[in-house]
């Protein structure tokens, strides 16, 4: 293995620590304290060019190698590690692979923009069933005619909603698994595109962090990227080559919070010397010194071998498991050489805690490090022959629902057909519980999302809190940031957990964090206006309407004049799942018997794996008996 930092790339860091020592040191405490996208800052690395750092300049890069890539991000996360996830989602993740895999048009289109740093990246993968099981995607993509039409929900997206362009992730050949997703090039702004919620989290608070939601959004078909099939692949060998920067980050991360405790060390006296020179402290300063020096012959020797076009896969996870489990000791042992000091906000050596632990999480967990290291050292594990049927519409967070979403008739109609299936399902609506009653206690809470609008729109809720004889509850922006429900009234995965019948969610999208807490519920009603809103997918009764024309409608309905006490809860069934069906037709030879599998393909014909019956071509004959294509049946 070869490894060398030349001249070079040391005078590179030079210049980009001082950009970073400059223009983020000074106000990474604020960004992080406030939430706080760098714009400015990001716009100033732009014009330096760095960011395109690693692409050619045909295509307005810097056309600097990958070292050069890992050596900028480690010195931006030396001092904010926020920053260097900005620049690595958008670097790595969002620009790379329209580089790897775009058509000319495409980089001429998108790439040069994001390169010359005039637009900003990001990568859309991650769903709520599908984490590190990226081949579980449900987003759609369906060609009509010149175009996708792109409907479903990506979370915790870096980036989401400061950028421009973004790299998408979608099924166009469903019950196939992973080969039959695509790669697509969205822009924001277009129909039908909107950015959820932006998440409130524990450290990189710089960088942005968003769900992405898609409600008919039509993607010309030139905006494919690569082939339709491919996108699994094309996900993965971004990843393989993002985890580069990744590691580079958690390497930065290592060295800002190691030497800052060296230098608290030195000039902290305890016990008439230098903490720094206590055994307890040099020793703590030893193991950090050595194992930041080991991750940094990992990263930069899996940089190497990129810009060397060797294939580092394996390495890069080395490097980015080994430089992530590091960051969060060496940050952990910082903030215990400040002592009191380290805990407090403020502190450097606090965020970098706090930073460092994402890296252990995101673009591929440390456990998938694992999985992937060893894949390439023992080969895959068998796989089982049976059709990996995508987790269809069926899936969802909250388990088997009936998914009975009224979107056409009047305001009036959807509210009668609701308030009859209740009825038919057992409720009754003369009976009731205290608006008050807790959470964890209720039969049944009507509960207040963002969608509700104005403090003055909680009456709404009230009212029908009152007509239906339920507590109120709320989402948890509703209860926290908004202020218009007591905390305790917040549902879901930190919050309370609702464990009775009826759950009515007014204007709540349904983050899977607030889904979480609704999983035991046996009714689940979504209102909503947006009929792309994941909690439809989660419910068993759906209005897609406004709040400000349904809930009044619904109040009246279930309106009985006052309430008799609720008897003591009996718990509703819930409807048992549906068997699942294959997403594709099952195709039987009339001669022979012979079924054709879409998982397999016909080899011999150069028929690919993931080719559905229709896409064969119509001279393919039954590979058994020679039958043609039209004397196959469906089964
Ligand atoms: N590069 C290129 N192709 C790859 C690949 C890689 N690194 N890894 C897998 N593939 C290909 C396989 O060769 C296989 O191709 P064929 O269908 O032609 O045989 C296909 O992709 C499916 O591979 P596999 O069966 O191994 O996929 P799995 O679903 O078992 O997933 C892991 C394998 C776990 C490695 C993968 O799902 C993964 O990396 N998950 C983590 C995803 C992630 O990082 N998420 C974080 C959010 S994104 S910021």
């Amino acid at each position: 293995m070869q490894f060398r930092v030349d001249e070079a790339h040391e005078k590179f860091r030079e210049e980009i620590r001082a950009f970073a020592e400059k223009e983020i040191k000074p106000y990474a405490f604020q960004w992080d304290r406030e939430n706080k996208f760098p714009r400015e800052m990001i716009t100033k690395l732009g014009q330096k060019g760095w960011l395109g750092l690693p692409f050619p300049k045909e295509y307005g890069g810097a056309g600097m190698d990958i070292m050069s890539y890992a050596i900028a991000i480690e010195e931006l996360a030396r001092c904010d590690g926020g920053c260097g996830t900005i620049v690595s989602a958008h670097i790595s993740l969002g620009s790379w692979p329209i580089y790897a895999f775009g058509t000319e048009e495409q980089k001429k289109k998108y790439l040069v923009p994001l390169a010359k740093g005039e637009k900003l990246a990001a990568f859309g993968l991650t769903e709520p069933n599908a984490g590190s099981d990226a081949g579980g995607t449900e987003t759609t993509a369906v060609l009509e005619g010149d175009h996708y039409v792109l409907n479903g929900e990506k979370i915790f997206i870096t980036n989401g909603g400061e950028a421009d362009t973004y790299v998408i992730f979608a099924v166009t050949t469903p019950g196939i698994g992973t080969r039959g997703i695509s790669a697509f090039i969205v822009e924001s702004g277009w129909e039908g595109f909107t950015i959820g919620d932006h998440y409130d989290k524990l450290g990189i608070r710089s960088s942005a962090t968003a769900q992405l939601l898609f409600e008919d959004v039509i993607v010309p078909k030139e905006n494919l990227l690569g082939k339709e099939g491919q996108g699994f692949k094309i996900a993965m060998e971004t990843l393989d080559g993002g985890r580069v920067g990744v590691a580079g980050q958690a390497l930065g991360i290592a060295q800002g919070a190691y030497e800052s405790c060296m230098a608290y060390a030195k000039d902290r006296v305890q016990f008439g010397k230098p903490i720094a020179f206590q055994e307890a402290i040099s020793f703590k300063i030893a193991d950090m010194a050595t194992n930041i020096r080991a991750a940094r012959m990992l990263v930069y020797s899996a940089a190497e071998m990129k810009d060397q076009h060797i294939p580092q896969g394996m390495e890069a996870a080395m490097a980015k498991q080994f430089a992530s489990d590091t960051a969060l000791h060496v940050a952990q042992e910082a903030v215990q050489i400040y002592g009191g000091n380290g805990y407090l906000k403020g502190m450097d050596v606090e965020r970098f805690y706090r930073d460092a632990k994402i890296t252990q999480i995101y673009e591929g967990t440390n456990e998938i490090m694992r999985v992937v290291i060893s894949a390439h050292i023992l080969g895959k594990p068998p796989k089982k022959e049976t059709p990996i049927l995508a987790s269809s519409s069926t899936s969802n967070v909250t388990g088997p629902r009936k998914k009975i979403v009224m979107k056409k008739g009047t305001a009036q109609e959807k509210v009668d057909a609701l308030v009859e299936n209740l009825k038919a399902d057992g409720y009754d609506f003369t009976v009731g519980i205290p608006a008050d009653t807790p959470i964890g206690e209720a039969e049944r809470v009507v509960s207040a999302g963002k969608g509700i609008g104005s403090k003055d729109n909680m009456k709404l809720i009230e009212d029908l809190a009152a007509a239906a004889g339920a507590a109120i509850g709320s989402s948890r922006p509703v209860a926290e940031t908004l202020q218009y429900v007591p905390i305790e009234r917040y549902v879901g995965m930190s919050g309370q957990k609702f464990r009775g019948n009826l759950y009515i969610a007014c204007g709540i999208s349904g983050a899977i964090q607030h889904l979480k807490g609704i999983i035991d519920a046996s009714t689940i009603v979504a209102i909503n206006k947006n009929a792309n809103a994941p909690i439809f997918k989660n419910c068993d009764y759906g209005i897609v309407g406004d709040v400000n024309e349904i809930l009044p409608l619904l109040t009246k309905a279930l309106d009985t004049g006052k309430k008799k006490p609720a008897p003591p809860m009996k718990k509703i069934k819930r409807p048992t799942p549906k068997k699942e069906k294959p997403p594709y037709k099952i195709m039987v030879c009339d001669g022979c018997g012979y079924e054709y599998d879409p998982m397999k393909g016909d080899p011999a014909a150069d028929i690919p794996p993931g080719t559905t019956f229709e896409r064969l071509p119509e001279d393919w004959t039954c590979p058994d008996c020679a039958e043609p294509k039209s004397n196959f049946q469906e089964a």
